[in-house]
């Protein structure tokens, strides 16, 4: 495997913390020792935790205003997967990337797949795109895709999809995520109900044509670019939808895609019950769909979340196999360092959730004692669990503190004396 960042490097880094962390490491496992807990178990569960980076988050996002790209950002999908084989590299949890079509389509996907291979990456859920135009496109996506009033626009979006599938195919890919843009902007625009039974039927085919061992994942939005409707604009339509097409639909749940203060914790809980949550794009947000950094905004809801994931996944709840993805829009940071910080917030929530007391915490529910069960989650919630998550990375000879030792790299300003100047000006929300 190439490592795209000196081993030595990397070694020096960890040398000159490892002292420190052996100290704060033992003075953790002290205190989890006495809650009962083997501070050893949840490191090597640590270890096992892996979340996906998506092939576009390893470039500048941008708002509707502007973009503001940095030097020495990918300019293509080989380039992508380098930085995310160096973000893998230091974090030890992202060994796999998502790509985007028709964004990362090349000549040859096995050049594409050789690649990954190089670099020791795998490939995540393809993601198709109809919610732009491309250069060479017959027909147009600005009244929508797969439910467009027209059926050549949708018989067009279709394709695009089982292209994407084809395209997934060579990289071992095993799921493909739908998001549409498809939506209305005035009251009256559009047939709410028509609308959506046009999405299900173009829908369908894109789920009768999955290879066997595929799942198709429906991702919902509430709003944006469509600022009125959307048509799969809540878990509720996405579940129906899934429901409506099969056993290998799921629904997949993109933080920042749901109104503000929605229980987004109870809706992983209704999907993991009914064997319909296909996994996560993690974010943050304040107002709206503002995709910010993992854990940026609010750690705590990511904690519950993944309350109720670890507590399937103890419970070995039947169908429970969620895809953990990241999906940001990084805007005013390097985005290498955004998704490895947000990663380590990812993996952070985790690691909190499996020092939860679930014995106590049922004791305290079937208990009626609501405060105690409360602080009960709260107790979980307050260790600092960081000796934990910068050992699994040692001990995967990733770096201990891995945006230092990204910056000590100087990785970002090598590439960049190869790479192609960056694309200034209009906006990229993605
Ligand atoms: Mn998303």
């Amino acid at each position: 495997m190439r490592r795209l960042i000196s081993a030595e490097l990397v070694s020096e880094h960890n040398e000159s913390k490892i002292e420190g962390l052996r100290e704060e490491y033992d003075a953790l496992g002290a205190l989890l020792s006495s809650r009962g807990i083997d501070i050893e178990s949840v490191t090597s569960q640590a270890k096992e935790f892996a979340v996906a980076v998506p092939s576009w988050g390893t470039g500048t996002g941008g708002t509707r205003f502007a973009r503001f790209p940095g030097e020495g950002e990918p300019g293509n999908i080989f380039e992508k997967l380098e930085d995310a084989a160096v973000i893998n590299q230091l974090v030890t949890c992202t060994p796999k990337v998502s790509p985007h079509f028709p964004w990362d389509s090349v000549e040859d996907m096995k050049e594409v797949r050789n690649h990954a291979d190089d670099l020791g990456l795998l490939f995540d859920a393809v993601n198709s795109n109809t919610f732009q135009d491309q250069p060479d496109q017959k027909l147009s996506y600005k009244f929508g895709s797969l439910s467009h009033v027209d059926p050549g626009v949708r018989a067009q979006a279709v394709e695009h999809n089982l292209e994407c599938i084809e395209q997934g195919k060579i990289l071992g890919s095993t799921s493909i995520t739908l998001w549409v843009a498809d939506g209305s902007n005035f009251p009256g625009q559009s047939h709410f109900q028509r609308q959506l039974e046009r999405y299900l039927e173009s829908t369908k085919i894109i789920y009768e044509a999955l290879p066997d061992d595929w799942q198709l994942f429906l991702e919902h939005k509430m709003f944006e670019p469509a600022f009125y409707s959307t048509v799969v604009q809540d878990w509720g339509t996405s579940v129906l939808c899934a429901m409506e097409l099969g056993d290998r639909a799921r629904s997949l749940v993109d933080l920042g895609h749901h109104a503000p203060n929605v229980n987004i914790e109870m809706i992983v809980s209704r999907l993991i019950q009914f064997k319909k949550l296909a996994g996560f794009h993690f974010n943050d947000s304040k107002y709206g769909d503002d995709d910010l950094d993992s854990g940026s905004i609010n750690p705590f809801q990511l904690f519950l979340v993944f309350n109720e994931l670890v507590d399937a996944e103890q419970l070995q709840r039947d169908g429970f196999d969620p895809a953990y993805m990241l999906d940001q829009s990084h805007n005013v940071t390097d985005p290498a360092e955004s998704l490895m910080s947000s990663a380590n917030e990812v993996l952070r929530a985790y690691v909190k959730a499996l020092l939860i007391d679930r014995k106590a915490l049922s004791h305290f529910q079937e208990g009626n004692d609501a405060l105690m069960a409360n602080q009960c989650l709260k107790s979980a919630y307050e260790v600092d669990v960081t000796p934990i998550l910068k050992m699994a990375r040692y001990q995967k000879e990733g770096a201990i503190e891995p945006i230092t030792c990204f910056r000590s790299s100087m990785y970002r300003a090598n590439v960049a004396r190869t790479r192609a100047q960056p694309k200034v000006g209009g906006g990229g929300i993605v």
